[in-house]
């Protein structure tokens, strides 16, 4: 934990399989079962979707991350075992239920990768709005081995990264993209060295959260059901999602700042 996190008490702080901080605006979540690479255990599952839904007062934006030598080893296989299909239905409704609830929640999230970003754990990566991979990092959809199929929303996700194509690849040859591989194809946006992306991830949130909370929300929550929809209906949802965002108050100070010489340029980054 960096030295400016402090760990958050009360029912954030009492769940066992994850380790929440919070830096001010920023809520870091790390993935804390690297016994079992944080494979994802139906309490697992639960406990992130209560920090979703439970997000402290002023939480302005998010970042999942793994403890130990990878992200997250996917769905926990052990638990698999003897389910029946009403219960298998269930389960995934389960993880529908919560990684819903980090991809529509209150905040953005950022991710950061390390490892293996496997299965569910590619499935949770996502969901989450940025990705940021280490070097050590490694995408696969061991599903096809297993014997069984993606659960966790990736059917739905994951083809709208990459397309149907790279996706059908994963899953039917078992190709694993390494952390440049996934960059190219659209899996993460930032490659960083070994080690380093948690930090890049706490420095992309900062950033975040300096956002109006309203265009965050209009970015997190308009833009993707309006690449869903067809064109017309997507025009129009975007007019009445650009006048809500234009009318609030915090959009006309920061407009009236700019003019007034009082904000940002936009500049070339090195
Ligand atoms: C696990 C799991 C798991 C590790 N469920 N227990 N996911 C997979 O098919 C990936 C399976 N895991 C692996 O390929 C490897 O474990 C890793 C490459 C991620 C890491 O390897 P390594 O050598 O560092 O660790 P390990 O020795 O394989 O595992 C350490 C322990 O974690 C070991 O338990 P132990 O009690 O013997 O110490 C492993 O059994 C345990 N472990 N991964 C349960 N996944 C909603 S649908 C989603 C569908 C999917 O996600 S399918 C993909 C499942």
């Amino acid at each position: 934990m960096s030295a400016s996190f402090t760990l958050a008490t009360g029912l954030l702080g009492s769940l066992d399989l994850l380790q929440v901080s919070t830096n001010g605006p920023v809520l870091h979540i790390r993935l804390n079962r690297p016994a079992k690479r944080n494979a994802l255990s139906d309490p697992l599952i639960q406990q992130l979707h209560t920090v979703f839904v439970n997000l402290p007062a002023g939480t302005l934006a998010a970042v999942i991350s793994g403890d130990g030598a990878h992200f997250c080893a996917g769905l926990d296989l052990s638990e698999l075992v003897e389910r029946d299909i009403h219960s298998g239905v269930l389960h995934s409704r389960m993880w529908h239920a919560a990684f819903d609830a980090v991809q529509f929640g209150k905040v953005p999230v950022v991710a950061a990768l390390h490892g293996a970003v496997v299965g569910g754990g590619l499935e949770l990566a996502s969901a989450c709005h940025i990705r940021v991979a280490d070097r050590t990092a490694y995408y696969g959809l061991p599903e096809g081995q297993r014997g069984i199929f993606v659960g966790g929303g990736g059917s739905a996700r994951i083809p709208r990264l990459i397309g149907v194509a790279r996706m059908t690849d994963l899953m039917m040859t078992g190709r694993v993209f390494d952390a440049d591989e996934g960059l190219a194809v659209g899996l993460s946006q930032y490659v960083v060295e070994e080690g380093q992306a948690v930090a890049k991830a706490l420095a992309l949130a900062e950033r975040i959260a300096q956002n109006a909370p309203m265009s965050n929300f209009a970015v997190m929550h308009a833009l993707p059901r309006i690449a869903d929809q067809s064109q017309s209906e997507g025009l129009f949802t975007e007019s009445l999602m650009a006048a809500v965002a234009e009318s609030t108050p915090e959009a006309q100070d920061r407009l009236r700042a700019f003019l007034e010489g009082r904000a940002g340029k936009v500049v070339k980054q090195s």
